[in-house]
């Protein structure tokens, strides 16, 4: 592809407009154009989101109960055209293409080869996939699984997945003996589930959406809302209008972050002007943030003691555990070292305490800028820290949101998608079905790709996503995954992954969430969970991409059947019939929170499953929330060497992580390439170099592993010195596996040590 047509009519040097606006609206028409989906399309957009309708497949972001007339963004919108593109992957393209062939395309082309429509067998003798039927495929796959020591398979899932889907496919894993249940959510907030839950007892944030209407302080840390979470611009736009203020803490300055034209507000729209949203950004050092916080309740400590009655004491004494060990940690933490490892003012953090001391009611965001890090649950615990001191978590307005990805990245955690059994009540599904659940912790998504490399995982089934190319050390685990006996790959579109053929491989299309997924019973709903614990249950009307499609809980029931002995309790096809069995089966798994589940499936704005810690019930070993001392004050693993750099991967905003929909970012004001390295022009003078100069990045990790990423192109950007920003998943390969956080091994995808070759 050319670089004209990529920039096609995306006119967009240096973006200084609005979030929103215009420029989301061109950024749908564009791949209108490309993808040309049928006039269902807009149906489907016009359902988006509504109670009892369709629920966006792009990110978790909270769906009202009273929705906007467009309850869509720009990037929900581009997922949903992208799924229902009028494109297809047949059998005749690899008829005509053998895979070697194919791995010369790229990720974007890969995927621009349309729906995949026919299940798949991998024929080595011709290097070529060709079409077989559901009953040869299950019966293959189901041959090979029972041949194979359990504890040796993955079942790896990305995030999108309904609940039911993923309920039954951690019974499936279960039933057949292993916990080897890593999923996306190792990638990306594995850093909340483990760290959050240790110091407030929740692996979940507590707010819900209300939370916002009444909030007087939203700290931001390292999330990119205009860009991953479009819809979360409203509320926060109309917090704003309200009075509330807004800080945010991000190396790189976002636009999705400083300012928002409402699309759907015909005056922003006509004068091209927006909302300010963040009335303070401070550009904190990648892995800063624990030195940042330290500042804010240093400020706020002191404050107590200089002007009093600025603590929750009534709070801190009956709910929490460890604040005098704290208190005096950060009074003998110095300002120098605060301005050295955040890289921030002291006078900066000093008026953010101060801002902190004077509102009532904070709420704490963060994504991947905390999480991605080798300290990660450290911030997450800092944060934690800050929010305590003021009574901060379990009252209104008030509490810590983490933003999820995927659609129901969470959900599939709740419903037992996890490798660690301590999280998933087995001793009630070992009642429920009549057999002896396995009780050894299972493979991390670093740990299954180290299983893969030293020949341990012998069998490896994805339920969605693109794990090779997601995963850090990309391509280094390319030649092992030869070895495999096993790879089952279910999927909606062709990608790099699916490359990665073993001996005996599948590749099995699925329907994706807007199309109509009918069974014996007659059309299904599936249902999700959001960021903020609400469930919402969806409905697909668009006629599937190919009749020979399935569903993604058809295809685990139809694997699980063929891999499994039979067990009176266990009904695939029955519960393939009718999903609202398996919701009851939920329900009966989790009583609490999925009490007369489906019943409640369409309820407008979701139906919240509850939060001990919002309560101020903290189900931590001490039953109080913790408040923790940092060990460090940087989260980063390994500083960056003199003259050397941290980089920071990241995510365009035509992008849905490996999936690149077009070559635009135009919140960034950047377009037409990906193979860019993002620099500030102190530090490109520096290092000698000149804008447009093609340079390598190596990494300065040794461990006998060379990691190097050529080609890139210096590009200037507004970011702190010593830091550098590149492309998720061009430059995965400089990010080490063993390279993560330490608490819940997810890698730091936003800390890797590099160094700059010209
Ligand atoms: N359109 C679209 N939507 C998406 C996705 C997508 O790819 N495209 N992906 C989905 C998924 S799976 C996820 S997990 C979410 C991801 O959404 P986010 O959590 O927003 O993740 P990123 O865009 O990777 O990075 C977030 C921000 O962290 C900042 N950052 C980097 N390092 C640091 C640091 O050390 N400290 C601080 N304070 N900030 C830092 C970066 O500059 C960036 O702005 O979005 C979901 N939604
Ligand atoms: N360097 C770097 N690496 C990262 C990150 C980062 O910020 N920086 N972020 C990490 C994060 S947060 C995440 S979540 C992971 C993402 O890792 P994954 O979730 O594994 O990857 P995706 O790119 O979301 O998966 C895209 C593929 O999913 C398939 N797919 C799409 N829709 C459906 C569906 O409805 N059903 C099925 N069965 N398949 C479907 C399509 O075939 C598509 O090619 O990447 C991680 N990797
Ligand atoms: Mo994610």
């Amino acid at each position: 592809m050319s670089h004209d047509e990529r920039t096609q009519d995306e006119d967009t040097p240096f973006y200084d407009q609005p979030t929103g606006g215009w420029g989301s609206v061109k950024g749908m028409l564009r791949l209108m154009k490309t993808e040309r989906p049928d006039a269902g399309v807009i149906e489907t957009l016009m359902r988006q989101n509504k109670p009892g309708e369709y629920m966006c497949t792009s990110c978790a972001w909270a769906k009202p109960p009273s929705p906007h007339r467009f309850e869509f963004c720009e990037n929900g919108a581009k997922a949903t055209i992208w799924d229902l593109t009028r494109d297809r992957c047949t059998p005749e393209l690899f008829a005509t293409h053998t895979v070697e062939e194919l791995k010369g395309w790229s990720d974007h082309e890969l995927e621009m080869a349309g729906r995949l429509t026919h299940p798949l067998r991998y024929d080595a003798a011709s290097d070529r996939y060709v079409p077989c039927s559901w009953e040869e495929a299950f019966a293959g796959i189901g041959a090979e699984l029972k041949a194979l020591d359990p504890k040796s398979v993955v079942f790896y899932a990305s995030g999108r997945a309904s609940l039911e889907t993923s309920y039954l496919w951690a019974l499936f894993a279960r039933l057949y003996g292993h916990n080897n249940l890593p999923d996306s959510s190792n990638m990306c907030h594995e850093t909340t589930s483990v760290g959050l839950k240790k110091v407030i007892g929740s692996p979940v944030g507590t707010c819900v959406l209300e939370d916002f209407d009444h909030c007087d302080l939203i700290l931001f840390f390292g999330q990119n809302t205009g860009t991953n979470s479009p819809r979360f611009l409203h509320p926060l736009q109309e917090a704003v209008r309200r009075g509330c203020r807004i800080v945010t803490f991000n190396p790189v300055r976002e636009r999705g972050l400083i300012e928002f034209a409402d699309p759907q507000n015909p005056l922003q729209m006509l004068t091209n002007t927006g909302t300010d949203l963040s009335e303070i950004y401070l550009q904190v050092k990648p892995g800063g943030d624990i030195a940042a916080l330290a500042g804010l309740c240093k400020r706020v400590l002191e404050l107590e003691e200089s002007i009093g009655a600025v603590l929750d004491r009534a709070f801190i004494d009956e709910h929490t555990n460890g604040f005098e060990e704290f208190a005096e940690a950060m009074r003998d933490t110095d300002w120098e070292a605060i301005e050295r490892e955040s890289g921030l003012a002291r006078a900066d953090l000093e008026e953010v305490g101060s801002l902190c001391v004077k509102a009532s009611r904070t709420i704490g965001i963060y994504g991947m800028g905390l999480t991605q890090q080798v300290h990660g649950s450290q911030s997450i615990a800092m944060l934690v820290n800050l929010l305590l001191l003021r009574g901060n978590i379990g009252r209104e307005g008030t509490g810590i949101s983490p933003v999820r990805g995927h659609s129901n990245v969470q959900g599939q955690r709740t419903v037992g998608i996890s490798e660690k059994p301590e999280l998933v009540p087995l001793d009630k599904l070992a009642e429920q079905f009549g057999f002896e659940p396995p009780r050894e912790t299972g493979r991390t998504t670093v740990e299954a790709v180290q299983g893969v490399l030293d020949g341990s995982v012998r069998g490896f089934v994805s339920l969605g996503g693109n794990f090779a190319r997601a995963v850090p050390d990309q391509g280094r685990t390319d030649p092992a995954w030869k070895k495999l006996a096993l790879n089952v790959q279910i999927a909606t579109k062709l990608n790099r992954s699916h490359l990665l053929v073993g001996e005996s491989t599948w590749l099995l299309p699925c329907l994706v969430r807007a199309e109509e997924d009918r069974q014996a019973s007659g059309p299904q709903a599936v249902t999700m969970e959001d960021s903020l614990s609400h469930i919402h249950g969806s409905v697909g009307k668009r006629e599937p991409a190919s009749e020979m499609l399935r569903s993604e809980l058809a295809i685990v029931a139809g694997i699980a059947k063929a891999t499994l002995s039979p067990n009176p309790k266990v009904r695939w096809d029955e519960w393939t019939g009718d999903y609202s069995l398996v919701r009851d089966l939920i329900a009966e798994t989790y009583p609490e929170q999925f009490h007369d589940f489906d019943a409640r499936k369409f309820t407008p704005g979701g139906f919240y499953r509850g939060n001990a810690a919002r309560e101020r019930n903290w189900q931590t070993e001490s039953g109080r929330a913790e408040l923790t001392v940092p060990s460090t004050l940087s989260a980063l693993g390994k500083k960056p060497e003199a003259g050397g750099f941290t980089l920071v991967t990241l995510r365009s905003n035509d992008q849905f992580n490996t999936t690149v929909y077009g070559f635009s970012d135009r919140l960034r004001g950047l377009s037409g390439d990906r193979d860019i390295v993002l620099m500030n022009p102190d530090d490109i003078t520096r290092a000698g170099l000149v804008e447009g100069q093609r340079i390598t990045l190596e990494s300065t990790v040794e461990d006998g592993v060379e990691r190097r990423v050529a080609n890139l192109t210096v590009t200037p950007y507004d970011l702190p010195d010593g830091c550098v920003g590149a492309y998720y998943p061009e430059t995965n390969a400089l990010v080490p596996l063993d390279y993560h956080d330490i608490a819940s091994k997810t890698p730091a995808y936003k800390g890797a040590p590099v160094r700059v070759l010209p």
